[in-house]
């Protein structure tokens, strides 16, 4: 009796990002997929690429050709931000750097809180990402959004960035409350990239 092996060939592809939490919930969506998520690091050195697009679609673009010139991979990648609606959308495409150069999440979520602590609430606000996958001749954007609004106080200690004071619309816990695979599920980062693999599979 014949015994047949199915060897899957997984296809390589590297997420152009230096941020590591980014790469945890990421990696999550791919896994089980036929592609092998690397890291920036696992084909070379990670080198500082100027984020200076005006959209986050513009900035995903600018981070995945960067890395592709420079390694040949095919590439995904990411720009995201949240957008504040009683401060006209800020920080948006500039959350990353929003309380200044060199700033570190707990200075952007403090930075945040101060200016809305005058204001009425709710203080509704979103996060957006555009996803994307380049590799020098196809380009496929997707996008995810996640509609909630700012809480008070920083509340729960997982996830990164602005998720301690973001409690998405429905729930009554922060981003940094809920575990991982919860997040990805309804996330913009989450939306965004299974979209992406969708339309990867499709193509
Ligand atoms: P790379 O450019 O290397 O991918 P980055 O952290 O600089 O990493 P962005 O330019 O996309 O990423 O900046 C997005 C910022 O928005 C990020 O640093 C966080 O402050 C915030 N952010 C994005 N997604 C978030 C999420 O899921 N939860 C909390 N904050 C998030």
């Amino acid at each position: 009796m014949k015994l047949w092996v199915k060897i899957m060939i997984k296809s390589k592809l590297v997420f152009a990002t230096g941020n590591q939490d980014k790469y945890k919930e990421v990696s999550k969506i791919f896994a089980g997929t036929n592609y092998e998520l690397l890291k920036v690091t696992d084909v070379g050195e990670m080198f500082e690429i100027i984020e200076d697009g005006d959209t986050y679609e513009a900035n995903a673009f600018i981070k995945a050709k960067a890395i592709f010139d420079k390694f040949g991979y095919p590439v995904i990648a990411d720009d995201s931000g949240i957008e504040v609606e009683q401060l006209d959308n800020r920080p948006g495409i500039y959350a990353a750097r929003y309380a200044g150069e060199n700033c570190t999440y707990s200075d952007n979520n403090k930075k945040l809180l101060s200016e809305l602590k005058e204001l009425e609430k709710p203080h509704k606000a979103k996060f957006v990402c555009c996803a994307l996958f380049y590799d020098g001749e196809k380009l496929i954007p997707a996008m995810g959004e996640l509609k909630g609004q700012i809480v008070d106080e920083p509340r729960g200690n997982k996830g990164f960035g602005y998720d301690p004071v973001f409690m998405p619309d429905g729930y009554d816990i922060t981003c940094a409350e809920m575990e991982l695979e919860d997040k990805n599920k309804i996330s913009h980062r989450g939306r965004a990239f299974n979209n992406l693999k969708n339309l990867l599979e499709q193509s």
